[in-house]
């Protein structure tokens, strides 16, 4: 089945230690393709006996040549995996598309901000350092910025390539062993980057992957004693999961969880500009982003006026197969199809304002929903309250600036905002008093440049990746103070 699939890997392996190799039972998952439903290959289900075999062969590598590679060494590594990703962008995106329903071109864009991560984190590696601390006569006091050791790395489905990007990147650069456990549904362009990374001549064991079930690879991961860092992309209710376990064996964890975010559209906004933010960061990847703008806040002079404006975006976007390279795909699963038609199920008083349509022809089994704009809703609506995570957003008027950040911090969550207002004065009042992690000026995302740290406050989570914030976070202090008189 998975010669159709064109691969240079067999994806019914693992990568632990730098070979491949079977999970011990022998046992694989389906791939499903969203924008058919068809089944289209296997993957392996990793098991607990795998991920020990894999945390064993990270500690192996510290031990041994990784571990004693030079930051200059292990950052040119990472600049040739950049590369190489650079010369796979099509294969990769081709892969994402049939895996995830990506269409083709937001797949393509994932695979180039992977070799970006790469190019970012190669160049980076050798340039975090300690300080010199001033101390008591006598003294030279200095510090150290070390790996943590072996860091796992759990990964959602949705942006498989650029969260494997910011995190694996980051830990690896630092001169961590890294074990990923990516998603089910999302597994091959995991296992692809692994073996791009062995051509490019990443030492044995540096990067491990182990592809299975949440609850059994996920959860073995997780709980290993071996493991001295965990960072997880995902739901808030794994991400309580994973801190307990985390929590038993006293590691770090860094917990990105998604998010409700906000843009809050202030009279004096120049809409033009603003308008293809407002619409795309809803309905980018089928809304299925931590970052999607998911409530769009706009003062009551402006509401209708927007709510048209945005109708007629909403009206043009067509939804079909990844390959046919629409603005939208399917869902990924028949689950998440589920889940968010729950939402649309019932508007608690709320009206559609517009939707996108499904082209017709689509193939009956692919999980396709049309974009909705949904307008009239409460801010206390679970719509207004809880992640969505697909192609739907909802408009909230208000009245004054104080009301806008009260319904903008109103949520469990505080991932990202994006403000647009042409008031400088009030641009920096109301960045301060957002409770986000990251705030957009008269922009959404700023093209989500891997050099900006990113991570959330709340229930979207704790920690930072990207930028060199990630570096510190993927790395541990040492204090060295010295007596010599
Ligand atoms: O996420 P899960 P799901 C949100 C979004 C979505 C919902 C459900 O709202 O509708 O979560 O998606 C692994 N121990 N986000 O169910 O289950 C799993 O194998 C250890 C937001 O797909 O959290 C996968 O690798 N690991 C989000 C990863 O966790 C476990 C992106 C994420 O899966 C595990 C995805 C366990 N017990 C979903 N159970 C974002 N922040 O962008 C599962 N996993």
């Amino acid at each position: 089945m998975t010669t159709d699939l064109n691969l240079w890997f067999d994806p019914t392996r693992c990568f632990i230690g730098g070979e491949w190799v079977k999970p011990n039972g022998q046992r694989t998952l389906p791939i499903e393709n969203p924008s058919t439903g068809e089944t289209i290959g296997a993957i392996a289900r990793g098991e607990a006996y795998d991920v020990d075999r894999a945390v064993t062969a990270a500690h192996a590598a510290l031990d041994g040549e990784w571990g004693r590679m030079s930051a200059l060494e292990r950052g040119r590594i990472l600049t040739r995996i950049g590369q190489k990703v650079l010369e796979r962008v099509d294969d990769l995106a081709r892969l994402e598309a049939l895996d995830v329903g990506k269409p083709l071109k937001q797949a393509r864009a994932d695979a180039v901000a992977l070799a970006r991560y790469m190019e970012f984190y190669g160049g980076a590696a050798d340039k975090v350092h300690g300080e010199t601390i001033p101390y008591l006569d006598g003294y030279t006091v200095y510090t150290l910025r070390e790996p943590h050791g072996v860091t796992a790395h759990i990964v959602p489905w949705n942006y498989p390539m650029q969260i494997i990007g910011r995190s694996v990147g980051g830990a690896l650069a630092m001169g961590n062993a890294a074990v990923l456990k990516p998603a089910e549904e999302a597994c091959l362009t995991a296992i692809a980057f692994a073996a791009i990374a062995e051509e490019a001549g990443l030492p044995k064991g540096a990067l491990n992957v182990v592809p299975g079930l949440g609850e059994e690879a996920g959860a073995a991961l997780s709980s290993h004693p071996g493991v001295n860092h965990i960072s997880f992309t995902g739901s808030v209710g794994v991400g309580i999961l994973i801190q307990e376990a985390a929590a038993k064996n006293v590691v770090p964890v860094t917990l990105e969880l998604g998010g409700k975010s906000p843009q809050l559209v202030f009279e004096d906004a120049d809409l033009d500009r603003a308008l293809p933010f407002l619409v795309n960061a809803g309905i980018q990847n089928a809304g299925q982003t931590c970052s999607a703008s998911s409530r769009i806040l706009v003062q009551r002079s402006i509401h209708d006026e927007v709510v048209a404006r945005m109708s007629e975006r909403y009206a043009a976007l067509k939804v079909g197969p990844a390959a046919s390279d629409l603005d939208v795909g399917p869902l990924v699963s028949a689950r998440q199809k589920e889940i968010v038609s729950g939402f649309l199920a019932d508007l608690g008083g709320g009206r559609i304002a517009a939707q996108g349509r499904i082209v017709d022809g689509v193939p009956a089994g692919g999980h396709y929903l049309a974009p909705t704009l949904v307008a009239g809703i409460d801010p206390s609506n679970r719509l207004a309250q809880d992640e969505i995570f697909g192609p739907v957003q909802v408009v909230i008027p208000f009245d004054t600036e104080a009301d806008a950040i009260a319904i903008a911090n109103g949520t469990d969550y505080g991932l990202v905002a994006g403000v647009w207002t042409r008031d400088g004065a009030r641009q920096m009042r109301v960045a301060k008093a957002i409770k986000t992690g990251q705030v957009f000026l008269n922009n959404y995302g700023a093209g989500g440049g891997v050099e900006l740290p990113f991570g959330g406050i709340g229930k979207s989570g704790h920690g930072r990746e990207k930028g060199f914030e990630a570096l510190y976070g993927f790395s541990v202090l040492k204090t060295v103070a010295a007596y010599h008189g």
